[in-house]
């Protein structure tokens, strides 16, 4: 299932007159609605976010600024995808491992969620996740 999931490239109107770019998350573009926007900023080169899985939050993921790697993990094998790009975004199902880490400086990373804030909706034990999966 790991392999399923990509980079998702997002629409992006270049200005015919040079002022710059404009990229649009839209409904319909993603499988889920965005119930809640959070963003992640200042993150020291040296720490790990995340941590955990979800039950059930799908999110899509933005690099709006600088840099940061995404550690995938199924309960059985792990995949790393680097975010560098503001026009493109990864879609993370529910029921997957990730952390976050190896923030440049200057990193933004937008999260877009198809849920509430709910701690019930966390696996923060990656033990209690691998029985969740299963595996
Ligand atoms: C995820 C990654 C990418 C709230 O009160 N409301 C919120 O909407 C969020 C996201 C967090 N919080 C509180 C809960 C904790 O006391 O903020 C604190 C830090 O949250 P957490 O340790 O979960 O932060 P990250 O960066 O490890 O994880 C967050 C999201 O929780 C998670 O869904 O996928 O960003």
């Amino acid at each position: 299932d790991l392999d399923k999931i990509a980079l998702k490239e997002i629409p992006k109107i270049s200005d015919p007159d040079g002022r710059g770019n404009l990229s649009v998350v839209e409904k319909d573009f993603l499988p889920f609605t965005i119930k809640r926007v959070y963003y992640l900023y200042d993150v020291p080169s040296s720490s790990t976010r995340g941590g955990h899985a979800h039950k059930q939050l799908q999110q899509f993921l933005i690099a709006l600024s600088g840099s940061f790697d995404v550690v995938l993990d199924n309960g059985k094998t792990r995949r790393t995808i680097t975010l560098n790009r503001p026009d493109r975004g990864l879609l993370i199902p529910n029921g997957v491992w990730r952390e976050l880490e190896t923030f440049s400086s200057g990193a933004v990373c937008l999260s877009l969620v198809s849920e509430v804030y709910n701690e019930a909706d966390y696996i923060r034990d990656y033990d209690e996740f691998k029985l969740f999966k299963g595996a």
